[in-house]
């Protein structure tokens, strides 16, 4: 049995209670979670993601907050020295131990381990989590600044976010719900102090010529007074015991292991993801760092265009194929690593092997990185500042680097981080603020203050790990336009969707690596039902337009049916054809984009995910189904993939095959010229090779040689037994006087749960959507077919055991009645 004198560690996390300061409501909590999840389970407040709510529980980040709990301690335990182990306080709070003051925050992003040796008793304790307004310590925060600190009110309704180290999406942002949560997010645990702690253990690599690596294992121990710590560092069999003298503060032991014949980590689809696991232990704590060996550089040599910006794996250039990600939920408590994991597989599923950890929101917690790991996502992890200005002040700067210093010793052993990048638009948001046009010299050096602090802490705590100071940015000390720079750097791709250009605009620009383009849809009809009435169920609602936050978003979602389709015919038309015309523009940025390479050697779409059901630039709907563009991008992203790309007059169109994959193929190409009916007319047949890594031209066809009145669809199959199909409209699809597919479904349950859906089109069927009325996922979706034509499906209901009815539409169906 434990006696009671060998207790180490009191773990805290379970039900507390919480009070808004005024007292005027109270709710048991949830921790780690959020103050609004544990209002909505009390039933306090409405759910802030159905209706209009949003606008009701704003109250909430106005308020402080006091989360309270007690715990016992018998009297044997209280010798020697504890400490409270705090992962995450959102945001700005005053920690009491039995109404001591043991702790200040004011960083989310930080891990806070104080000494509570003095305020603990023997018996009852209390311990309160005082969480202040974030709204009032913004406030108060902009009010103390020698000048003023401009943030993005376009993005964020609630002021002054840029004071505060919280993700800035808590405020609202142009796809996010702005009630500025708060809260205990990581563990919070009670600690003694056995001789030491460990404070980090963080490793690094160096690989010979000969493939062996060495791999240096650094533990960090934080002692407060001297004495001899038993520490073991383990890998795998090997197993080493070092003992360690620590003195008061902190002490550091490195421990080399060298393996021989390593297994190297890879991305996704370039090889296997081999971990290893490095374990640091004392006789009262483990810390596990998952390990993967393997080299990356960032290629930015000058060429004639500028210059590259190529990432390069052992050896090997990556095209990167990604998209960006966003905090998993609005609220924190509704994260889970079940639902994150299946978002990660659905991008992995889509042919990605990059996320880009967007710097709006969190630093992800250890799981989401070790999933990344395991299923070979390397992340561009950007630091956590996006799109304001930002303060510069002393106090400021300093939480900022224990923040790099923290999070980076934390991650950077995750061999799925890959890059660190300095914020998110920074660069940009100088040109968009009365202030910082008229005093561009200040905001600069201001600027230029936190971005080199950040670097300078990242590199400290990371020798030798990737920087790149800002995204988007065309290289070091460059602070021009990258969104419209295409010769060097990253860019963010904008002008289609902020600035209405048309489709074809993203043909204009050749980017060294597109960091972010994005087209917005709804979000999917199930979805919808999940926080709209029928009555609601119309683009100008006032419901659905609280649920679109990008200003002019409907407009522009609409404005585009109007430039390429016939208007949709009912609601659930025009979110169909929302989610098709999106599919449209982005595959025609990575379609385009991926010819150039090597010019080109990255595209991470704007956006994976969604934090809440919202019409946004995501490919996932809230809660994980795929909209029409996910199935579309597991196509353009595959590793062998075809494409046909019109010449920029418009006079060609050519077929262009990218092979990422590091062996030549062979790719058959076959073309037909389809009629309105549907039928099909062999026009062109080829074979053509593709090095390995490269681009190349299959062959072009003179577009004035195709008939008005047809299609040319096509279809292909390489050597490593990638295939695929589509097909290219010369004018728009408006102009096309489609007729009706007469499209047929014949369900067939599997005995499985899931269920086998076979279409058969009696004419042309485009851009078909099976749909199901439960959420599910679909082996395939968004296909065409020909007269006769046939394809068969299956669906996966998410709860086994559902019956879901099924219906379709395509292009014709949605703007017509007469299906
Ligand atoms: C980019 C991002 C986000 C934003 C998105 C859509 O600039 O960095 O700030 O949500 O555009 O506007």
């Amino acid at each position: 049995m434990t006696q009671a004198s060998d207790i180490t560690a009191i773990d805290l996390s379970g039900t507390w209670t919480v009070t808004s300061t005024d007292a005027m409501h109270t709710a048991s909590m949830r921790v780690p979670g959020d103050v609004h999840s544990a209002l909505i389970a009390a039933g306090l407040i409405p759910d802030p993601y159905a209706g209009r709510n949003e606008r009701d529980v704003r109250w909430v980040a106005g308020k402080d907050w006091a989360i309270e709990r007690t715990f016992d301690l018998p009297p044997e335990t209280l010798e020697g020295d504890w400490y409270l182990d705090i992962g995450s306080i959102d945001t700005v709070a005053s920690v009491y131990l039995n109404g001591v003051l043991v702790l200040d925050a004011d960083n989310c992003f930080r891990r806070y381990r104080p000494a509570v040796t003095e305020a603990l008793k023997a018996g009852e304790n209390t311990l309160k989590v005082l969480i202040h307004s974030s709204i009032a310590a913004g406030a108060r925060r902009q009010a103390e600044q020698p000048f003023f600190i401009p943030w993005s009110t376009s993005n964020s309704p609630i002021a002054n976010g840029n004071m505060l180290r919280k993700p800035q999406c808590h405020f609202g942002w142009d796809w996010n719900i702005a009630i500025a949560p708060l809260g205990i997010y990581g563990e919070i645990v009670l600690r003694r102090l056995e001789v030491a702690r460990i404070e980090h253990v963080t490793t690094r690599q160096f690989h010979h010529a000969d493939g062996a690596v060495d791999l240096y294992v650094t533990a960090t121990f934080h002692a407060e007074e001297p004495g001899i710590l038993p520490v073991h560092f383990a890998l795998g069999e090997e197993r080493v015991r070092l003992d360690i003298g620590v003195a008061a503060g902190e002490t550091q032991l490195t421990h080399m292991f060298s393996i021989e014949k390593p297994a190297l980590w890879w991305p996704a689809g370039h090889g296997e993801q081999a971990i290893y696991a490095v374990r640091v232990e004392t006789p009262t704590e483990t810390v596990v760092r998952r390990v993967g060996l393997r080299r990356v550089e960032l290629i930015t040599d000058k060429d004639e265009a500028g210059s590259r910006f190529a990432l390069k794996v052992n050896g090997r250039e990556i095209f990167c194929r990604g998209a960006n990600w966003i905090p998993a939920d609005a609220l924190p408590s509704r994260i889970n690593p079940v639902a994150v994991r299946d978002l990660l597989q659905s991008a992995v599923d889509a042919n990605m092997n990059m996320l880009r950890v967007w710097g709006g929101g969190f630093y992800e917690p250890d799981w989401f990185y070790d999933l990344c790991d395991e299923l070979g996502l390397m992340v561009w992890q950007d630091f956590m500042f996006a799109c304001n200005l930002y303060p510069s002040t002393v106090d400021f700067l300093d939480n900022v680097t224990a923040e790099v210093d923290y999070q980076v010793r934390r991650l950077a052993s995750h061999p799925s981080v890959v890059l660190w990048c300095g914020d998110n638009e920074l660069v940009g948001a100088l040109t968009w603020f009365e202030e910082s046009r008229r005093d561009r010299d200040r905001y600069l050096v201001s600027y230029d203050r936190l971005n080199r602090t950040i670097e300078v802490a990242m590199k400290k705590a990371a020798p030798g790990a990737i920087w790149w100071p800002s995204s988007p940015t065309s290289g070091y000390l460059d602070f021009a336009d990258a969104w419209h720079a295409d010769g060097s750097g990253d860019m963010h791709y904008w002008s289609v969707w902020h600035e209405n250009k048309s489709f074809d605009n993203y043909r204009t620009v050749s980017p060294r690596f597109c960091s972010e383009f994005g087209f917005q849809s709804y979000t999917s009809m199930p979805v919808m039902q999940t926080f709209a009435d029928p009555e609601d169920m119309n683009i100008a609602s006032p419901v659905m337009e609280s649920h679109q936050k990008n200003a002019g978003g409907n407009e522009r979602i609409a404005g585009t049916m109007f430039r390429y389709f016939r208007f949709p015919k009912d609601f659930p038309s025009f979110v169909y054809l929302s989610q098709i015309q999106q599919g449209l523009a982005i595959r025609t940025a990575v379609e385009y984009w991926r010819s150039l390479k090597p010019h080109c050697m990255g595209t991470l779409y704007w956006q994976l995910n969604d934090t809440w059901p919202v019409a946004s630039w995501s490919s996932l709907d809230y809660g994980g189904s795929w909209k029409a563009m996910h199935y579309m991008v597991r196509r353009f992203f595959q590793p062998v993939a075809v494409a046909a790309i019109p010449s920029k007059d418009g006079e060609t169109i050519g077929f262009s095959v990218v092979n990422d994959t590091a062996e030549p193929v062979t790719v058959t190409l076959d073309t037909w010229l389809v009629s309105l009916s549907g039928e099909r007319r062999p026009y062109r047949s080829i074979e053509g090779a593709c090095g390995p890594d490269r681009a190349e031209m299959l062959f072009s066809v003179v577009s004035a040689d195709l008939p008005e009145d047809a299609l040319l669809f096509w279809s292909f199959k390489a050597s490593n037994g990638m295939a695929g199909e589509g097909h290219h409209v010369s004018g728009t699809y408006k102009a096309l006087d489609l007729q009706a597919s007469g499209l047929t479904l014949d369900v067939a349950p599997r005995g499985d749960g899931r269920f086998a859906v076979t279409a058969t089109a009696r004419g042309l069927a485009l851009h078909v959507m099976l749909e199901a009325d439960v959420p599910g996922r679909w082996s395939d979706n968004a296909f065409d077919l020909t007269a006769g034509a046939q394809k068969t499906l299956v669906f996966t209901p998410s709860e086994h055991g559902a019956e879901p009815t099924f219906h379709w539409l395509d292009l014709h169906a949605c703007q017509t009645h007469q299906d």
